[in-house]
């Protein structure tokens, strides 16, 4: 059977960034985001007996060996779980590019997870839908259920597992996707990660988050963009800092990204409730509410060095659509 399933990707408010366990992707903190309405992945997935071997291909791009191999992880891992050997066929396109710190690999094993399991007729929870997209990236169980979502760290991999906070329609947020460098990154979240207690500052960080994710859901529970966004830039500059103390050091930004660090600063002053986070990239994402995004906007057009912006709005899960891609 085929199925194929479309998956945003997420914009961390809270973010993730580190392992207790690296083959089953547990965290070392709990986190929070939002799904994004204008990056997402469509994967159709089709298991069948007469296919010999596992085919994956990406639409207008290409996967390198090493990412098809995880990939093929993934189906197997559904596969053990439904008891079936079928080999498969995967499409998947993205609408964003890949790589460059805008969560292609949460979007991209949401989407594979979901389809992955309805092609094979396999019943399944929510929660365990996070569990499995979890194992093919960390992040990618954020994107499975509705609008603003958290992924509670715990112990075990069953533990582990994202629940959405609020529908996407709770609030009408939105993040306007700087991208000033469209490039595969250097170093990947997953290399990144794995030096990440050689930083003399991941403790404090790991401390200080308990009480960051209790003001971000207070946060968004009120609606209130100034205590949402003064919570988000703290644990965004808090990442980078321990990214920028590891050793090797992760530096992701640069000359532009810090440019609109500056001027977002300079916005607010101005009166426009507008705030950064940044991923493992150079490119920005800027949280306001939608009353304010044209403002945004326009501002934007004021500086160089800008690719392109991307909008986007809390967007709902991953989820089943009836357009397959071949
Ligand atoms: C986040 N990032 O919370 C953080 C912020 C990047 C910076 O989750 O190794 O691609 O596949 O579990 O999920 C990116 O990490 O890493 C990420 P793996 P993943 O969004």
């Amino acid at each position: 059977m085929k199925a194929t399933a479309l998956a945003p990707a997420n914009i961390a408010f809270i973010k993730y960034w580190g392992k207790q366990d690296n083959e089953l992707r547990l965290p070392l903190n709990s986190s929070i985001s939002m799904n994004l309405s204008g990056a997402y992945t469509i994967t159709t997935v089709e298991f069948s007996p007469k296919v010999t071997a596992d085919s994956v291909s990406l639409l207008g791009g290409e996967f390198s060996q090493e990412e098809t191999a995880r990939v093929i992880r993934g189906l197997d891992r559904i596969r053990k779980h439904s008891g079936r050997m079928d080999r498969a066929r995967v499409v998947t396109k993205n609408t964003f590019p890949k790589g460059a710190g805008s969560a292609a690999s949460a979007s991209g094993f949401a989407a594979l997870t979901l389809s992955g399991f309805a092609a094979l007729g396999t019943a399944f929870t929510e929660r365990e839908l996070t569990v499995f997209a979890r194992m093919g990236s960390g992040s990618a169980c954020r994107s499975i259920p509705d609008g603003y979502v958290e992924w509670r760290q715990g112990k075990t991999s069953d533990d582990s597992y994202a629940v959405s906070l609020y529908p996407n329609t709770h609030w009408d947020l939105r993040d306007l996707l700087v991208i000033v460098d469209s490039r595969m990154k250097k170093i990947s979240t997953t290399e990144g990660m794995e030096t990440v207690t050689t930083s003399p500052f991941i403790s404090a960080r790991l401390r200080a988050i308990p009480s960051r994710l209790d003001r971000c859901k207070k946060a968004l529970q009120k609606k209130d963009i100034c205590a949402l966004g003064e919570v988000i830039e703290e644990d965004c500059l808090d990442m980078h800092h321990v990214m920028q103390t590891q050793v090797p050091p992760l530096t992701y930004w640069n000359d532009t990204t810090r440019m609109i660090i500056e001027a977002t600063q300079v916005w607010r002053k101005m009166g426009i409730p507008v705030y950064f986070t940044i991923d493992a990239g150079p490119n920005v994402h800027l949280i306001c509410e939608g009353k304010n995004e044209q403002l945004v906007i326009e501002k934007l057009k004021a500086l160089s060095g800008i690719e392109r912006v991307i909008q986007n709005s809390p967007a709902k899960g991953a989820h089943l659509i009836q357009e397959h891609l071949f």
